[in-house]
């Protein structure tokens, strides 16, 4: 029986990094701990329904949100991997009110910083919707062997060495880009190995998906509300509308409309006048993807990945998905916002 090629996570970090001239090894191994943590975390992620990890943890995240357990399981999980690989100096999360850095002699030598959501969606849970782990890598600015500095984890998108996620869906995929594309690992949990399964994604130009929570309509921009409504007229070409598509959590979302052509929106709201999105380890990560995988991401007046963070938790209005769609959103804000 004809056995195709199975181009493991590892195997593929290691052939990527030959093509790198004088690459060491140390992104390779970092990238290899966030997927030990990654298998960890589906593995708690999968049996939360019967484990009595569901339910909340009782503690408050810096967001005043309730920390569902799995939530603080992701976060710990995560920092330990990302300290045991010794090439991070520290990590900023959502979880976490400042960045925590690591004081272990090795990590302090660690080149990178790193900035993450450490389980996206979480509040989806105990509803079986799919959640996710979204990262960022960034060479640090602060000199090595010292502490990181809060500068390492405030660097604009356009730095990041590398990002990606991790969507715990009906499976376990990493997706992640190195500014030489977007590929995507599915998890055989049969050998307990990432295997490449969407090499290099290319999203759709155009699609007919638009993701957005209409319930906030009353309070959007005027430019959003007018191409809401244009999604919804019937299209010439096709003779019918677009299709709304909105589960409530950011990586599935943002996921499937990569692979099949979408909008993802999240425009400021009266209870997020920010919006809700935060910049640093939400919508940098996934904007880095978005155009690697050719498309675009933009706060509604520019493109994500040129926005200073100015802090950690910072929240931005968020657009991203198929270029042409988000184009066309650019000039509805455009002729409206300015009217
Ligand atoms: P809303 C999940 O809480 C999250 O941070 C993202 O994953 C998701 O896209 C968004 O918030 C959903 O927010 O207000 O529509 O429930």
């Amino acid at each position: 029986m004809f056995m195709h090629k199975v181009t493991t996570l590892n195997q593929f970090i290691v052939e990527r990094q030959a093509e790198i001239p004088g690459a060491t090894g140390e992104f390779s191994r970092l990238l290899h701990h966030v997927g030990i943590a990654a298998k960890k975390v589906h593995r708690e992620v999968n049996k939360a329904g019967l484990a009595d990890i569901l339910g909340r943890a009782g503690t408050i995240n810096v967001q005043g949100e309730n920390q569902q357990k799995l939530d603080v399981f992701a976060d710990n999980t995560f920092m330990d991997e990302l300290r045991a690989s010794g090439e991070c100096c520290g990590v900023a999360t959502e979880e976490n009110e400042s960045a925590v850095a690591f004081d272990e002699d090795l990590c302090r030598r660690g080149k990178y910083a790193v900035c993450m959501d450490p389980l996206d969606g979480s509040s989806n849970i105990d509803a079986n919707v799919p959640v996710g782990t979204i990262f960022s890598i960034y060479r640090r600015l602060s000199p090595v062997g010292e502490r990181p500095s809060e500068e390492d984890f405030l660097q604009a998108g356009t730095a990041q060495i590398a990002a990606g996620y991790v969507i715990y869906g009906s499976s376990t995929m990493l997706v992640y880009t190195a500014g030489r594309g977007v590929n995507g690992f599915t998890l055989d949990a049969s050998i307990g190995e990432f295997c490449l399964s969407h090499p290099l994604v290319q999203t759709p130009a155009r699609g007919r998906i638009y993701s957005i929570n209409e319930g906030n309509y009353a309070n959007f921009p005027v430019g959003v509300k007018k191409y809401i409504k244009y999604c919804q007229e019937i299209d010439e070409a096709s003779g019918r509308p677009y299709t709304s598509r909105y589960i409530g959590s950011l990586v599935a979302d943002f996921h499937r409309n990569m692979l099949r052509g979408g909008l993802f929106l999240y425009p400021e709201t009266s209870r997020y006048p920010e919006g809700k999105l935060r910049l640093v380890y939400e919508c940098n990560p996934v904007a880095f993807i978005a155009e690697q995988s050719g498309g675009a991401a933009t706060n509604g007046t520019r493109r994500v990945l040129e926005l200073t963070p100015g802090s950690l938790h910072r929240r931005v209005p968020f657009y991203a998905g198929s270029r042409e769609m988000a184009g066309k959103l650019m000039e509805f804000l455009e002729f409206f916002n300015h009217i």
